[in-house]
């Protein structure tokens, strides 16, 4: 049947339509072929089997017409395709297979592939992992997206001082065999120009003018697990409406001629490399609109085919903002049905208030995102005007609940009174949606308490929920550890289908911990995974690995408050201990190699500062013949997708160790412990329904609470304890550094003091119950057999962080959509 639909499922059309490619896509003859022509060809092939069963899904959900959920997000962070691609469609061993007769292994054909990193970090991989598992619950969900044409950034290690670099990731350099041009869906996207209201008290306006850029889109075939059904993700690519100006040309003024067509280019050419922190440039702003606007026109275009009443536009369309970044959505759907559909302003809102939903995915405050007053009204005229009529009835609905409140309608204002003025997005995304979640129990109640206090009273509290993250393990588990996903599979004696779409049947796992066949086998796999880390790096860095030590990870974003500080200071406390014990001594230690990855964003002068540190504090100890078998540190440059796929298996205990109460749920924490990693934390973001499920005394918790911070904080501002007398163990490691032990100690004064002077994240505070953890960890692993039962403990006990759990949670509490099989 296979074969009917035009889908090379057996050897010899996967072979043959490898070699097709090979002599007629890429032009080469097959014997003069590399691997990374074998990847393309094979690519290639394997998309021409996306394609089928996309064409069946587009059109199977156009006849259906149902109701349809879209998930804008600025950030897809999707990593490679190849082996995810064949994972899904069930093809890996026939690909495998025909590759070999073709004299290439898979394993080397897929590491040829470039990972597509449109995102930062969590919140784009979240988005990543969602799109996987609606396309495997069979529901009619798309993403909308930007087309960049530069990812985020490598990072490079500066050899002389160890500090980040960055260079630009063009990864479409070489053509990107998974997505199709759509040069015949495209959309007018304005900017600039002017907007006059037709005065008749109908709230509608007339927009002309300004600057038009063309939206072109660009569809990534996003293949179900053990289904046909596969999703699609849109991304937008901007260009100049019209070439380039051909007066200022034949004027002789070239530059000028070229000037709109490349500032045209410009809005989709390079993702903003920072995650939690909003900068109000209008490069930003201008993406904001043109991937939202592109985005609503091709909705309203589709929905209008369906020849349904404009009414019941909510009825057929759900619209996920991820995070603030779409915020523009809403007032681009309001100006649509108010100017171009002519619906009346109360009804328009009504529709608005039932498509929208809002994920805040962090509690920090330099991330929510405001826009300056004068920047919108000259780029978006009309669209402020929609902003100040929203903002006024809001207003005068909250005046009317709570008479004489200034104060309150001062902060609920869609303006902030500062100057100049700005437009609070997160408030708007608020009033404009059904329901606003957060992304853990802890977050989403924060969420409640500290960043909508007043919209949660306004509203009342059913507005507000919490749909815990999760992750797919299609990806995090099946693909990056094969082999400990064999074992599971033949230790349930279910085929791999079913637990892979059914999570919470690893708990099947637990009537064996006790087995000690089983326990080798657990163990040898880990072994393995370790081994394969370890010869990763020593390709790498040169240096030699000791996959008998324990494996320490701590891998994402370096930012202050997930403190990598804390845990390279304990890194160094632990060196300096070592550096003190006798030979002897040493010997009863744990052996220990300590990883770090993650990227800075480029002007975070103290995040860079850490990984310089870090960077300095490795070259020392790895060539310290004292410390040397003891204690080994990496830092990992260019943290991606594809490392985080060899790392997290790898890892015995991984860190999550963030001040309490400000990462909102944290996702690699689910990766590490589904690979039958223990995790050494904080009581913080989803740390806390992970130890729930695999129970506290398989997680090494440290710190203070939530409640506490504030406390705490106040107490460092207003009386101050030196640091020498609070933690004499944290004082003793900041005075090794400052006194030159990682090379000139002035350089790391200023990060340095963010310990000594305010502490804002409190180091001081949890520096001693850190230290004492990670003791208890080294106890807990001189038991290996304890350790392996912890281990398997904690995969089999991770069933509710399948993101399939996650999406069913949107599909049918917030989107209310439904799975429709091909
Ligand atoms: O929800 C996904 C992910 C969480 O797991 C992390 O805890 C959180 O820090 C991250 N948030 C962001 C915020 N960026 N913005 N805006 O990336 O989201």
């Amino acid at each position: 049947r296979d074969a009917m639909r035009g889908i090379h499922a057996d050897k010899p059309s996967v072979t043959k339509s490898i070699v097709n490619h090979i002599q007629t896509s890429l032009a080469r003859a097959p014997y003069n072929i590399d691997d990374f022509g074998a990847y393309q060809a094979a690519a290639l092939s394997t998309r021409d089997n996306l394609i089928v069963n996309w064409n069946s899904t587009q059109l199977h959900y156009t006849r259906k017409a149902p109701k349809r959920a879209y998930y804008l997000s600025l950030e897809f962070l999707m990593g490679r395709t190849l082996s995810n691609a064949l994972l899904n469609l069930g093809l890996q061993p026939t690909y495998s297979d025909s590759l070999n007769s073709l004299g290439f292994a898979l394993e080397d054909v897929i590491e040829q592939e470039r990972d597509a990193g449109l995102g930062n970090g969590g919140l784009g991989r979240l988005a990543a992992c969602y799109l996987d598992s609606s396309a495997t619950q069979e529901l009619p969900v798309w993403g909308y997206g930007l087309r960049y044409k530069y990812g985020i950034f490598q990072q490079l290690i500066n050899e002389h001082d160890g500090s980040q670099l960055e260079a630009p990731d063009p990864w479409l350099e070489h053509s990107n065999p998974w997505e199709l041009p759509r040069l015949d869906v495209t959309y007018e996207i304005r900017f600039y120009g002017s907007a006059e209201r037709w005065g008749d008290g109908s709230g509608r306006a007339v927009w002309s003018g300004g600057q038009e850029v063309l939206a072109v889109a660009y569809d990534v075939m996003i293949p179900g697990y053990g289904t046909k059904n596969t999703n699609n993700l849109r991304l937008w690519e901007s260009k100049p409406k019209r070439g380039f100006d051909l007066q200022s040309f034949n004027a002789g003024d070239y530059e000028r001629a070229v000037e709109t067509s490349n500032s045209a280019a410009a809005i989709t050419s390079v993702l903003y490399p920072n995650d939690h922190t909003s900068f109000g440039k209008e490069l930003r702003l201008k993406q904001q609109y043109f991937w939202t606007a592109a985005s609503l026109a091709d909705m309203m275009r589709r929905f209008k085919r369906m020849d349904k009443p404009i009414a019941e536009f909510a009825e057929y369309n759900a619209i996920q903002l991820n995070d603030t970044h779409p915020t523009m959505a809403i007032i681009e759907l309001m100006r649509i049905l108010v100017d171009e559909e002519e619906v009346p302003w109360d009804q328009a809102w009504t529709i608005v208030n039932n498509t929208f939903f809002f994920t805040n995915h962090t509690v920090l405050p330099e991330a929510l995102e405001k826009w300056p007053v004068p920047l919108m009204t000259h780029l978006l005229p009309r669209h402020m005007q929609i902003i100040y009529d929203i903002n006024m009835l809001f207003l005068t609905s909250v005046a009317k609940k709570f008479p004489g409140d200034r104060e309150k309608l001062n902060r609920m204002s869609l303006i902030e009174e500062s100057f100049p003025q700005q437009i609070r997005m997160a408030n708007l995304a608020v009033i404009a949606s059904k329901k606003v979640n957060g992304v853990a129990e802890l977050h989403s109640a924060l969420v409640q308490k500290n960043i909508f206090p007043d919209f949660v009273e306004f509203y009342g509290v059913s507005k507000f929920g919490n749909v815990t993250n999760g992750i797919t393990p299609r990806r995090w588990l099946d693909q990056c550890n094969p082999a400990l996903s064999e074992l599971i599979t033949e230790t349930l004696g279910l085929s791999r289908n079913v637990w892979l779409k059914d999570l919470y049947k690893l708990d099947g796992l637990l009537k064996h911990v006790d087995d000690a066949k089983f326990q080798q086998r657990w163990a040898a796999v880990k072994r393995q995974n370790k081994e394969r880390l370890a010869h990763f790096v020593e390709k790498l860095m040169g240096i030699k690995v000791d996959a008998d030590a324990m494996f320490d990870v701590q891998i994402k974003r370096l930012h202050e408050y997930k403190r990598q500080t804390l845990n390279i200071l304990g890194v160094i406390h632990r060196y300096t201990l070592l550096k003190s014990m006798t030979p002897e001594e040493r010997k009863k230690v744990v052996k220990k190699v300590v990883f770090f990855a993650g990227k800075a964003a480029p002007g975070y002068y103290i995040a860079k500062l850490t990984i310089r540190l870090i960077v300095n504090v490795a070259r020392i100890i790895n060539k310290d013949p004292d410390t040397n078998g003891y204690l080994s540190l990496f830092f990992l440059p260019d943290y991606s997708v594809s490392l985080a796929e060899v790392l997290i298996p790898a890892s015995d205990i991984s860190q999550h160790i963030s001040t309490a109460g400000t990462e909102a749920s944290g996702t690699s924490n689910m990766k590490f412990c589904l690979n039958g990693g223990l995790l050494v934390g904080t009581v913080d973001g989803a740390n806390i329904e992970i130890a729930e499920e695999v129970g506290e005394d398989n997680v090494f918790f440290f710190g203070h609470l939530t409640p506490d911070v504030e406390d705490l904080r106040y107490q460092h501002a207003y009386h101050p304890i030196p640091v020498e007398e609070k933690c004499p163990a944290l004082a003793s490691v900041l005075n090794t550094v400052s006194s030159g032990a990682f090379g000139d100690g002035g350089i790391y004064e200023p990060l340095l003091n963010t310990i000594r002077q305010g502490d804002y994240y409190i180091l001081t505070d949890d520096f001693d119950s850190y230290i004492r953890a990670l003791e208890m960890v080294d106890e807990a692993y001189a038991d290996r057999t304890e350790w392996i039962k912890k281990s398997i403990r904690t995969t089999a006990k991770m069933g509710k962080f399948s993101s399939d759990r996650a999406i069913q949670d949107y599909a049918q509490e917030y989107w209310n959509i439904e799975s429709i099989k091909l």
